[in-house]
């Protein structure tokens, strides 16, 4: 295996992480991700736990949701576990990987630890909660520090692994479209590819497989959208009967406010699912400046400058005026400083 030519996140704890990796010969350890997993949490603890099994040490993958279907196809015979399914949990050495928050590991997991061991992660929020927190902001995904530190450290790094690597990274930049791209991601999909990665293979997948009921939703919120602040913001609604009319699962609004945000002149997206007494949706906006996190607080809700949610216990005729009257503040402000 080649290493890495360029200069990396691990590069200067490499060697101390491959050292404490290659100590579980013969140990029980558990890859921990975090709840609803993406394809950097599924890809990132895949690989850990192959690379583990093939040092020589009891290793599984252990989440609080199953793996999203999209992503199943990626698994081959890695051990993906529920926590009820993995009796001796409470022995096992913890390694979590992708994951911000302790919280975020979920209930089931949490229940069963004591401690995380160890913590590899790129979200610059990180709260830094296991005993060895190894945390690179300026990777695009926790994959592609897997990716550098395997190749680098000489760790096992297989096909399948190269693959679900490679997966993490696409899905977490956007398919290469984000800030976080760096010519470092692209060097390591380079050498994923020469290990069997196929992008290919990996976009049918992810983006070609998807039920009719996930479109049938899509069309219902596209056909939903609507304008405010002329133009300046787009929001699509989810009316509580969609879910039986279309048949679609929740987790599959994933990626659907893209859409309202994508529009030209539009500042920010919204998606709005409307139950009987409150609201969920979620913020996305073209510009950081947006602070979009700042907006989805006064609703309950977080997350990043140019994305962010929110579970609003608010009646949604309510809601409504209450998210107009905070974006006008959010354009004002904006007008302001331009
Ligand atoms: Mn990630």
């Amino acid at each position: 295996m080649r290493k890495m030519e360029r200069a990396h996140c691990t590069s200067n704890d490499g060697p101390a992480i491959a050292a404490q990796l290659r100590a579980l010969v013969g140990r029980k350890v558990a890859v921990l991700g975090h709840v609803r997993p993406d394809g950097d949490c599924i890809g990132s603890q895949l690989a850990m736990t192959r690379c583990l099994l093939a040092l020589g040490a009891d290793a599984v993958a252990v989440n609080e949701h199953p793996v999203p279907r999209n992503l199943k196809g990626f698994v081959a015979d890695t051990p993906f576990l529920l926590p009820a399914e993995v009796a001796d949990l409470e022995e096992r050495v913890i390694i979590s990987v992708d994951c911000a928050a302790e919280k975020r590991l979920g209930l089931g997991p949490r229940a069963r630890i004591s401690k995380v061991d160890m913590n590899i992660d790129h979200h610059i929020s990180n709260e830094r909660f296991a005993l060895n927190n190894y945390i690179y902001a300026d990777a695009c995904a926790t994959a592609e520090v897997l990716g550098c530190l395997f190749l680098d450290q000489k760790l096992p790094l297989d096909k399948t692994s190269a693959q679900a690597l490679y997966v993490g990274i696409s899905t977490d930049t956007g398919q290469f479209r984000f800030a976080s791209t760096s010519a470092r991601s692209f060097e390591l999909c380079c050498q994923l590819m020469e290990l069997g990665a196929d992008p290919a293979v990996a976009a049918r997948e992810l983006y070609e497989n998807e039920p009719f009921s996930k479109i049938a939703l899509l069309r219902a919120f596209l056909d939903s959208l609507r304008f405010e602040f002329d133009g300046r913001f787009c929001v699509g609604i989810l009316p509580e009967e969609i879910w039986e009319s279309t048949g679609a699962e929740r987790e599959q609004t994933e990626g659907m406010v893209d859409y309202a945000r994508d529009i030209e002149g539009v500042q920010i997206g919204a998606l709005l699912e409307y139950r009987k007494d409150s609201v969920k949706g979620s913020f996305r906006a073209k510009d950081a400046a947006m602070r979009v996190d700042l907006l989805a607080a006064k609703f309950n809700g977080g997350g990043h400058a140019c994305a962010a949610g929110f579970n609003c216990e608010m009646p949604p005729e309510q809601f409504y005026p209450a998210m107009i009257v905070a974006l006008r503040e959010a354009f004002e402000s904006d007008s302001n400083h331009s």
